[in-house]
């Protein structure tokens, strides 16, 4: 089986401090879980960004500072920052870290309910805008998939010429109005894609190394990290995004899959480099 990409979700939008004290806002507190995250072994960091105070935000220029963090810290880690940004924002907004030519970027295929009253919304207008802008600059594409029918959405995409072939993939699974974060629904999301496809898989909350684990053994690729989960175990916070891709890394030791280098995940998600 091809080796194994481990993603770190190291910050997200949603989760804080009060969540768990680890979570990172600052540009230095960035950088460091990125590297633990790096360290332990993941070789993408899936990036949002904070202000000092932790409020979400997807100005260019912190997005700049945290990349050049990361980047003198961990040179040849693969970034992909978040085009989803936090719940609420404008697409002007939400499309900032693009413009800094990022390897990857997050790519959310359709809209979803995100707990509470929030609303995740993406129309139709919006992925074909997001896409073009992507295609244009050549980042590569993640899709987010909170449900089923966003696979179909991206594969409509990709045959109206807005989204690039060998797509990848990240089913995140758990979210309260997105899909459930079990087996039987992995499955159906992991046959529902093309052959050539790559995937990745966020389960979310106590789902997280289940959902990790199943995806090491069907060939996905795993993503972990505070923006998906902030405990190590029942009742146990994490006390970085370093200790959440160990237990990553174990999972698949267990299993028998190779982690893969950063180089080696270029080269299955064929990413510019
Ligand atoms: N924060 C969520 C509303 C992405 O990064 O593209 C959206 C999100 C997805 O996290
Ligand atoms: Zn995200």
């Amino acid at each position: 089986m091809e080796k194994l990409i481990i993603t770190a979700a190291i910050c997200g939008a949603e989760v804080t401090k009060e969540h768990n004290p680890a979570v990172p806002y600052t540009v230095k507190e960035i950088g460091d879980e990125a590297q633990r995250a790096y360290n332990a072994g993941a070789s993408i960091i899936h990036l949002h960004v904070r202000e000092d105070n932790g409020k979400s935000t997807q100005s260019i220029e912190r997005f700049r500072e945290c990349i050049d963090e990361i980047k003198s810290r961990c040179p040849n880690v693969i970034i992909q920052p978040s085009t989803g940004g936090a719940v609420g924002m404008s697409n002007e907004e939400r499309l900032q870290p693009i413009y800094l030519n990022p390897e990857m970027a997050t790519l959310d295929c359709g809209t979803c309910n995100f707990g509470g009253d929030d609303i995740f919304v993406n129309s139709e207008n919006t992925i074909k805008e997001f896409a073009i802008k992507m295609k244009q600059i050549d980042i590569k594409p993640e899709i987010e998939v909170f449900d089923k029918g966003m696979i179909d959405t991206a594969i409509r995409l990709f045959k109206k010429g807005y989204i690039n072939d060998n797509m990848h993939f990240n089913f995140v699974m758990g979210v309260n109005g997105g899909i459930n974060a079990s087996c039987r629904d992995l499955l159906f999301l992991k046959e529902s894609i093309p052959y050539n496809a790559t995937f990745t898989v966020a389960g979310i909350g106590r789902y997280e190394f289940e959902m990790a684990a199943l995806s090491t053994l069907l060939g996905g690729h795993v993503r972990v990290g505070f923006e998906d989960n902030v405990y190590i175990s029942k009742g146990i916070l994490a006390k970085s995004n370093g200790q959440l891709v160990e237990k990553a890394v174990e999972i698949s030791k267990v299993l028998g899959r190779e982690v893969a280098s950063c180089d080696e995940a270029r080269k299955i998600l064929k990413l510019k480099g």
